[in-house]
C-alpha cells in the first residue's frame, strides 16, 4: 500500500527542474502539483501466461491510489504520453465541468504528448475513482476498455471506521473482443418488469429480425491486475476487521464477488455511506459501481474472493485470502449514489440535489452503449 506523502514524494520528481536557474527553480516549486498523472502505452502482466499491452496511468494497472483530502485544493498535472487526445474523469466528484473530465460538459481534450495542469478542490469524502472519458465507438484499444483507471480515496474531516486495515480492489476485464454472446446475468437486479416496456421491446424485436447487434466480452478477467492464483493474497489475522473497497473498473460488465466462509458488512455504495448498513452474503456490482464493505475475518484458512461464476474465476476473477499462520430489491431511501443498476424493462426513481452548476453529463456508464448515443447533457437554468 502507498500512503499519500510517498505518493507526494514521487510526484515530486521531475527530471527537467534540475537544469533551471534558481530563481526559476524556487517559483516551479512554489507551483509544484500535487500529484503528476501519466496516461501511456505499458504493459499488464496479469499471469505469466497473459501479458496484455493497453494504455496506463503512471505505467501500472490499477493506477495508484490516490488519496486526498476533502476541501484542500488537489493540484494535478496530466502528461498525455500517448498518440490520441485523451481525458481524465474523476468520477464521483463534485468539481466544476471544465475539470470534471467530460468533453460534452465542456473539459477540454489533453492534445497527444502535451501536458494539462488541473487543479479542483475534493469532495465529497469517500471512495471515488479516475478513468478516461473519449469514446471508443468500435475501438477496442480506447476509452474505458484500456487500463486507465485508479482508485481515488477522499479523506474525510473526521475517521469515519472502526477497523484493521484498508483493502482495495480493483475489478477489470482485459483485451475484449466483439461478440454476440448471451446476455449479463441479472439476478442481481431484482425487480419486476414494467409489461409496458416489455411489450414495445417484444415489438421492436418483431420489428428488427435477425441477430442482435453486438456486445463486448472478454476472456481475461482479474482484481487488481492479476488473475486469480498469481497475485500477492490478501494477508489477515484472525479477528481482523478489514475495510474492502470495491471498485468495479469494467466497461462493461456486471460482476458478483463472494468470500466464502464470510459475510460482507455493507457501510458504503459509490463511497456514500449507507443509512442502514447491510450485512450480504454476495456482493453485486454494475459498471463503475463501488461497494465498501467491512468483513469480520473469523473464519481461518485459504479462500478465495471471486465470481459467483465458476467459468469468469476460471478466467481470473478472484483474489486469494489467506490467515496468517497457514497459508438490491428493498427500499433503499437515504442510499446516495451516483451509478444505479437497473434490470431489463424496469424502472428506478431518484432525487438529485441540484447544487454543482454547470453542464453535467447523464449517462449509461457501459462504454458500448455510450459511445452509441446513451446520454443526455443536464444544463442549468
Ligand atoms: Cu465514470
Amino acid at each position: 500500500m502507498i500512503d499519500r506523502r510517498s505518493l507526494l514524494k514521487l510526484a515530486g520528481v521531475a527530471p527537467a527542474v534540475a537544469a533551471l536557474p534558481r530563481t526559476t527553480l524556487a517559483q516551479q516549486d512554489a507551483e509544484r502539483p500535487d500529484y503528476t498523472l501519466r496516461i501511456a502505452p505499458g504493459l499488464v502482466e496479469l499471469s505469466p501466461d497473459h501479458i496484455v499491452s493497453t494504455t496506463l496511468y503512471n505505467g501500472q494497472f490499477p493506477g495508484p491510489l490516490i488519496r486526498i483530502q476533502e476541501g484542500k485544493r488537489f493540484v494535478v498535472d496530466v502528461y498525455n504520453d500517448t498518440d490520441v487526445p485523451e481525458l481524465v474523469h474523476w468520477h464521483g466528484q463534485m468539481i466544476p465541468s471544465d475539470v470534471d473530465g467530460a468533453s460534452e460538459e465542456g473539459t477540454p481534450f489533453i492534445a497527444p504528448h502535451e501536458m494539462r495542469r488541473i487543479a479542483f478542490t475534493p469532495k465529497p469524502a469517500g471512495f471515488r475513482f479516475v478513468h478516461t472519458h473519449v469514446p471508443a465507438y468500435g475501438d477496442l484499444n480506447r476509452g474505458t476498455y484500456t487500463g486507465q483507471a485508479a482508485p481515488v480515496y477522499i479523506e474525510p474531516a473526521k475517521s469515519p471506521g472502526a477497523y484493521d486495515s484498508e483493502v482495495f480492489l480493483v475489478l477489470k476485464e482485459f483485451e475484449p473482443v466483439f461478440s454476440q454472446g448471451g446476455d449479463m446475468p441479472q439476478h442481481a437486479l431484482v425487480g419486476t418488469p414494467l409489461p409496458a416496456l416489455q411489450q414495445m421491446g417484444n415489438q421492436l424485436d418483431q420489428q428488427f429480425r435477425g441477430p442482435k447487434g453486438y456486445e463486448v466480452g472478454s476472456e481475461l478477467f482479474s482484481i487488481n491486475g492479476k488473475q486469480l492464483g498469481h497475485g500477492e493474497p490478501i494477508r489477515v489475522k484472525p479477528g481482523d476487521r478489514v475495510l474492502f473497497h470495491i471498485l468495479n473498473a469494467s466497461a462493461g460488465e456486471i460482476r458478483s464477488l463472494a468470500l466464502p466462509g464470510h459475510v460482507f458488512h455493507v457501510v458504503a455504495l459509490d463511497g456514500n455511506p449507507v443509512p442502514i448498513p447491510a450485512d450480504v452474503p454476495v456482493l453485486w456490482l454494475g459498471t463503475a459501481e463501488r461497494i465498501s464493505a467491512i468483513v469480520d475475518m473469523n473464519h481461518p484458512g485459504v479462500w478465495v474472493m471471486g465470481d459467483l461464476a465458476e467459468d469468469d474465476r476460471k478466467h481470473g476473477m478472484g483474489i486469494v485470502v489467506e490467515y496468517a499462520g497457514r497459508i438490491g430489491g428493498k427500499p433503499t431511501a437515504g442510499v446516495i449514489k451516483d451509478v444505479v443498476m437497473l434490470g431489463g424493462y424496469q424502472d428506478v426513481e431518484f432525487d438529485f440535489v441540484a447544487d454543482n452548476p454547470g453542464l453535467t453529463l447523464f449517462h449509461c456508464h457501459q462504454q458500448l452503449h455510450m459511445d452509441f448515443g446513451f446520454m443526455a447533457l443536464l444544463r442549468y437554468t
